[in-house]
């Protein structure tokens, strides 16, 4: 460590004409006198720590003290002719350079009289300095609910914490980098956050175990020990359009593939040439901040988004920022759940209304509009019909029951209506009386971005009688992912 790295933290000029000596002497033919330096520290004289206040001064008896020259050498080094400082002041703070532990210098200075005479016996003072390293750990770090590595696509927020026992506030840099040398970034005491982009990884075409690694400097240079963070990174595979499928139905805890989970990756696999990119929300766990969600988002043009059961899709609460933001940079999103319309409504009014074209006072129970319950029961009487008259045959029915399907109303003339309720018996008592001819189970709207939503909100897996199933998904999705695909592509950019 080399001896000029020590630091005038604070240049305190107390110059006043007294510091220098208070009168003058008359100089006669006498050869001039040398000033005479005086130095004392602040407080005790055992270990210190390396932040240290000296103070100084000096008289002449012929002239004026017109200044000083300072130095420090290491242990209780003799001063060096070369290294003297000038200076005018008279106390100071100094920060030593002290990376390990504990260090002793020797302080050095000596007084200028007015004809530039130096003090020929210059005073020091030995100090024995320490600094104790800063710490830092990585705070909210997040977990596999099922346990085991976590795992995550190629994106990752990161929170620290750092302290040091001279104070947090001596803390001057934290030191973050991916294994791999794919990132390295050096940040300031008040960055606590970061969030790792694609870019950041390397190759994410292919699963990889990945190491961040964190450390921590103090301003007077010492280091603390390295953490780290060790996670799956499960790769990103994409064709033309990029393809995002959201698994966010799960039962159980062991995440076995139930029937809506293989029928989406059938339908998406045939639709992209198995080119798509499997987020698996139990395997993955949810989105931890809304910026991971808008950070992955931004590598997609299509988001597939299924959870057909009974549960709160919550993992889109996160995402519904970034989503708006993605529908709005022109890209397209297909969106089937149960339980985002009507009183578990968990996704804001705005969100309902301008993207999935939901009416504000959607209401399925004309005889008790009070609660918004949307949960009907589809039973093999009631026909789901298709909204499009020139696809009659694309009706859709339930074997056996179809719980918790949402109808509601839209009042939005930009809405397309695909699936509507029809009581092909006539006698349905779960239906009857209930839903009326312009209530709706899926829709599908182009925004004004050129961009394309389309939202069901029955379990589509279950529609099974008619034997049309996977053909009717694979059109729902295929016009999803065909809008994209004849739009020209652009960068969506959510920063
Ligand atoms: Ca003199
Ligand atoms: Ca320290
Ligand atoms: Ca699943």
């Amino acid at each position: 460590m080399g001896m000029r790295r020590w630091i005038l933290l604070l240049g305190a000029v107390l110059a006043i004409a007294c510091a220098f000596g208070c009168s003058k002497k008359v100089t006669g033919l006498k050869a001039n006198q040398p000033p005479v330096t005086r130095l004392f520290l602040a407080g005790p004289i055992d270990t210190i720590s390396y932040r240290v206040r000296l103070h100084w001064s000096g008289d002449d008896p012929d002239g004026d003290v017109a200044g000083f020259e300072i130095q420090f050498q290491p242990g209780d080094g003799a001063f060096v002719d070369s290294a003297w400082k000038r200076t005018t002041a008279v106390d100071s703070i100094f920060a030593l350079p002290i990376p390990n532990g504990a260090a002793t210098f020797t302080f050095w200075v000596r007084a200028i009289d007015n004809q530039e005479l130096r003090d020929p016996r210059p005073q020091h003072l030995l100090l024995n300095l320490r600094n104790r390293p800063p710490h830092v750990e990585f705070i909210n770090i997040p977990r596999r609910p099922q346990g085991g590595i976590y795992r995550f696509l190629p994106v990752l927020s990161l929170q620290w914490s750092g302290t040091d026992p001279e104070g947090a506030n001596t803390i001057r840099s934290y030191h973050l980098w991916l294994d791999g040398g794919t990132f390295d970034t050096l940040l300031t005491q008040s960055d606590t956050v970061l969030t790792l982009r694609m870019e950041h990884f390397g190759d994410v075409s292919v699963e990889r175990s990945r190491t961040v690694y964190l450390s921590v400097t103090d301003e007077d240079g010492a280091v603390g020990d390295t953490t780290s963070f060790t996670w799956t990174v499960k790769p990103y595979t994409v064709g033309s359009p990029r393809v995002l499928l959201v698994d966010d139905y799960f039962e159980g805890t062991d995440n076995k593939l139930t029937e809506q989970d293989n029928m989406y990756r059938s339908v998406v696999g045939a639709l992209t040439g198995n080119r798509y990119t499997i987020y698996d929300v139990q395997d993955f766990n949810r989105f931890r901040f809304s910026r991971d969600a808008a950070e992955l988002l931004r590598h997609f043009d299509v988001i597939v988004w299924y959870n057909e059961g009974g549960a709160l899709p919550l993992n889109l609460v996160a995402a519904v920022d970034p989503i708006t933001a993605f529908l709005d940079a022109g890209h397209s999103m297909y969106l089937s759940a149960l339980s985002v319309v009507g009183q578990d409504q968990i996704l804001d009014g705005n969100f309902h209304r301008h993207y999935l074209g939901v009416d504000s006072t959607f209401c399925a129970d004309v005889r008790n509009p009070q609660v918004p319950d949307c949960n009907f029961t589809l039973t093999a009487r009631i026909t789901v019909r298709s909204g499009n008259p020139a696809a009659p045959n694309d009706s859709l029915a339930v074997k056996g029951l179809g719980n918790n399907v949402d109808f509601y109303t839209t009042t939005d003339s930009t809405v397309k209506e695909l699936y509507v309720p029809y009581d092909q018996a006539g006698d349905d008592t779960t239906l009857n009386g209930y839903v009326r001819a312009d209530h709706v189970c899926a829709v599908t709207r182009t925004l004004p971005s050129g961009g394309r939503v389309t939202f069901a909100s029955l379990p589509l897996y279950k529609m099974i009688r008619f034997g049309n199933r996977d053909a009717v998904v694979t059109r729902l999705v295929g016009s999803i992912v065909q809008n994209a695909r004849t739009r020209p592509l652009r960068t969506h950019n959510s920063r």
